[in-house]
């Protein structure tokens, strides 16, 4: 087995832009002759990120159904797995978004337990600009506060942290980031980052490869009660829906879907910790994403669509109960079909509040 494969954990809150850097990054080291893979990680069975990625042709493997940490063997078998296959020279590993205590459960096992097999180079702290001065201002955040504990405890464990979506900050807002920053997490090295930018993305990878981003080695102090309280306050949904719509009206069809469910979660003033769907019909396989703070215009995301059939992956955070998220989703689409005339059909319906996070291992 090949000993030098390079681990980048990439972690950081639900829709912070973690996978979007991760393919910017993956497309440009294998344009240099880089091999990469990935591996995936999140609550479900049927991961939009994972089809994401392998629709950019980026090879990628998924650990589903809870974080790194609970499934630590999990991990491991898939990293051997991607090393088998694909002798690759770095395996980017992208988090669960609300996972935290990386260091304890992740980093310092893989060092001591296996060592032979992978060497973890750094943990990047991926976090969306906004959310991060809403935070340094003191306003009210999106969430409760335990789930912004997960937002802080992500930020404190970073070797980088990846301060995301700068092209969405105007400048006020990063001189209150650069200011306010350093006497909030003192000696946390981080960087602004547009992961859109391949300019950008290339210097976040130049610190990647150059170890520049630093390997954390100190296990955070976390309250593991809150921790878990704020995870399971976060459900989790995912779901395949197949529509037969009137010829030329799937585009309106979703995008009517979509505006009722966002206007339904904003009626019930749920905060979405990320809404993530994979659109497949003839000739189209795209990825729409609508994070916590509201997407302009984010109908623009929604493809040209010609063929009456249209498949859509679901993977839905937020914060609720997972009936009320499940019942919100299938108002939703019973309000669309009072404008548009289609038919649906559900599949690998999941939804659920995930379970206390357990690790295998815990390094203090
Ligand atoms: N404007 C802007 N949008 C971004 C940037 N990075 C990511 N996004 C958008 O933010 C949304 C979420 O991005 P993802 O990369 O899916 O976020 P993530 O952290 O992987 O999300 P989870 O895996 O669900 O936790 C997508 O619509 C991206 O296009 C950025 O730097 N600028
Ligand atoms: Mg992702």
């Amino acid at each position: 087995m090949k000993q030098e494969t390079s681990l980048y954990l990439v972690g950081g809150f639900l829709g912070s832009g973690k996978t979007t850097a991760i393919i910017e990054a993956a497309k440009h080291l294998i344009q240099q002759g880089y091999k990469v893979g990935v591996i995936t990680n999140d609550q479900g069975k049927y991961l939009v990120d994972t089809a994401f990625f392998r629709l950019e042709s980026i090879p990628a493997v998924e650990v589903g159904g809870g974080c790194f940490c609970c499934n630590y063997d999990d991990l491991n078998d898939h990293i051997k797995e991607l090393i088998n296959q694909l002798s690759p020279d770095i395996i980017f590993a992208e988090s669960v978004g609300s996972c935290a205590d990386i260091v304890a459960t992740v980093i310092k096992p893989l060092l001591t337990l296996d060592r032979d097999i992978i060497t973890p180079k750094s943990l990047s702290v991926f976090v969306d600009g906004r959310m991060l001065t809403l935070w340094l201002d003191g306003s009210p955040m999106p969430f409760s506060d335990d789930v912004v504990y997960i937002f802080e405890k992500q930020m404190e464990e970073a070797g980088l942290l990846v301060i995301n979506k700068r092209d969405l900050l105007i400048d006020d807002e990063i001189r209150l980031i650069q200011e306010k920053f350093p006497s909030r997490l003192p000696d946390q090295p981080f960087i602004f980052q547009n992961s859109h930018d391949p300019a950008d993305v290339k210097s976040w990878v130049k610190m990647l490869i150059s170890s520049e981003a630093v390997l954390p080695m100190n296990s955070l102090e976390i309250d593991y009660a809150r921790y878990s309280h704020g995870e399971m306050q976060m459900a989790w949904l995912d779901e395949t829906i197949r529509f037969e719509v009137e010829a030329g009206s799937a585009k309106d069809v979703l995008i009517a879907i979509l505006q009722e469910l966002l206007d339904g979660l904003k009626e019930q003033q749920v905060s979405i910790g990320h809404l993530k769907f994979v659109i497949r019909s003839e000739g189209v396989h795209n990825k729409l994403s609508l994070t916590t703070i509201e997407t302009e215009n984010w109908q623009d995301q929604v493809p040209e669509i010609l063929d009456n059939q249209v498949e859509m992956l679901v993977n839905a955070r937020v914060e609720a109960t997972a009936e009320g998220l499940r019942n919100t989703v299938m108002a939703a689409i019973n309000k669309a079909q009072k404008a548009f005339d289609f038919t649906f059909e559900e599949s690998n319906i999941e939804f659920f509040h995930p379970g206390e996070p357990k690790p295998i291992h815990r390094f203090s």
